[in-house]
């Protein structure tokens, strides 16, 4: 997501920062540059041209021009000002173990209504909450069959009942909630192609019964603008209280998600960035200006290192990769938990500086992970220990065991050795120095 935007911003910023010094020409131009990226980023054309007027406005301070780092400061206006556009004004969906909340999400068919019910309720039971899922999908018999099965995939109750009376399940799972002493009701709703009366009538009937506390519109980020206006006339019909944004890790080029704050004065509260039950995030506006100006996000790299990494087992390796006594068996570790916070490029591109390293068509292949874990795995323990046991017949052995050629068998293996050089050369006081000063031109 992003990329493009990122890539072309990225680009812009450049040309400032070598310029040494800035006139009012160049940031004119620049300006320019910035309007037509985030145009071709699908942003709605009126918010581009307020958001440019507040840049050029700010960047034609006297402060801005006289500074050593004009460059510099451009970039953090522009920050800032990303931040000003996506602001959520402090909303925050509070849930307690103490009583019953109630959400309700609505929403076009197909912009997955369905799965961000299933991510909420994992989400928030990590949070030591106990959440119930609601089927108010009556129309199609598939769409309760897949919230059931999401229900036990993910081991929460579902409240599905045979009938087409949406306002009576919504009694029954209330009456249900109450006696389990749930503190999470989350209804998920009948999508439509198009916003038609009969839909809204239904959902505005079960918002008069259920009284939610939130409702949450779930728009496609892949729809660019017709989320966004889709979104206000829905406002319009239903005041929701924020968006769920859907599908960020697909070609969304970004335009819903700056958009949606400005038009419907409503805020994105989460977004999905995919099809699995965790690949859901809190958005953070701070967070997310950051990912688009390719500065990372190491915030949410920590909160995704610490939800699935075991912390006590990564504070072992690194102690025996400073000792250099690091083996393929923890190589082995490591890469089963660096494949749990997700596919390795949005792992990655959270990484200050590496977004705009990387090419933006750059897809980089879950397989070879995988591929590298599975010659690993059909190593000897013995093998992953000691890697100098390692002769041709056992390549060969190994190889076989995998179905990966010899020829990759023995690249790992470099690789691995070459990863200890250079692990044995940081752990050197020299070494720290060294990887002290890379991180500094990093910033
Ligand atoms: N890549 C990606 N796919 C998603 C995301 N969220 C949902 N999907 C997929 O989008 C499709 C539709 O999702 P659903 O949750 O069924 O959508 P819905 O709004 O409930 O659809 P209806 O019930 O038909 O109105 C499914 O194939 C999901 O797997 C996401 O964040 N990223
Ligand atoms: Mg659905």
């Amino acid at each position: 997501m992003f990329n493009s935007l990122s890539d072309r911003l990225d680009k812009i910023f450049r040309g400032l920062k070598g310029s040494g010094y800035l006139t009012e020409k160049n940031i004119k131009d620049s300006m320019r540059e910035i309007r037509l990226a985030l145009l071709e980023a699908d942003v709605n054309f009126k918010i581009v041209k307020n958001f440019i007027n507040a840049v050029e406005t700010r960047a034609l301070g006297s402060d801005v021009m006289k500074s050593l780092t004009p460059g510099q400061q451009i970039v953090k206006i522009v920050h800032e000002q990303l931040i000003a556009l996506m602001d959520t004004e402090g909303f925050e969906m509070k849930v307690y173990n103490n009583k019953l909340t109630k959400i309700m999400l609505v929403g076009l068919q197909g912009s997955g209504k369905t799965t961000a019910c299933a991510k909420l309720a994992a989400m928030y039971r990590k949070k030591g909450i106990k959440p119930m899922m609601v089927a108010c999908d009556v129309y199609r018999p598939a769409a309760i069959e897949q919230l059931k099965v999401l229900g036990k995939q993910i081991d929460i109750p579902v409240v599905a009942e045979d009938t087409k009376d949406v306002v009576k399940i919504a009694e029954i799972a209330l009456k249900r909630a109450y006696e389990d002493f749930t503190n999470l009701l989350i209804f998920d709703t009948a999508g439509r192609l198009h916003i038609d009366t009969e839909m809204m009538d239904e959902v505005a009937r079960l918002k008069a019964f259920i009284k939610p506390d939130y409702i949450f519109f779930v728009a496609d980020a892949m729809t660019g603008q017709d989320a966004v206006t889709v979104a206000s006339e829905f406002y319009a019909k239903l005041a929701f209280d924020a968006v769920i944004l859907t599908k960020l890790d697909g070609d969304a080029r970004g335009g819903a998600a700056l958009s949606i704050k400005a038009v419907t004065d409503r805020p994105v509260a989460f977004v999905g960035t995919g099809e699995k039950i965790p690949d859901l995030e809190v958005f953070y506006p701070d967070r997310m200006a950051s990912r688009i100006l390719g500065m990372g996000d190491v915030l949410s790299l920590i909160e995704k290192a610490e939800e699935t990494m075991d912390i006590e087992e990564e504070e072992k390796l690194a102690r025996k990769m400073l000792k250099n006594q690091f083996t393929l068996n923890d190589f082995l570790q490591q890469l089963q938990s660096i494949k749990k916070m997700g596919p390795l490029e949005s792992v990655i591109r959270m990484i200050p500086g590496m977004s705009a390293k990387l090419p933006s068509d750059l897809k980089i292949d879950d397989n070879a992970l995988r591929h590298v874990e599975a010659i690993i795995q059909s190593m000897t323990y013995q093998e992953r220990e000691k890697p100098h046991l390692l002769n041709g017949s056992r390549r060969l052995r190994i190889s076989k065991g995998c179905g990966r050629p010899v020829m990759e068998v023995n690249r790992l293996m470099r690789q691995f050795e070459d990863m200890k050089k250079m692990m044995k050369k940081m752990s050197s006081p020299k070494g720290m120095k060294q990887l002290e000063s890379m991180m500094k031109d990093q910033q």
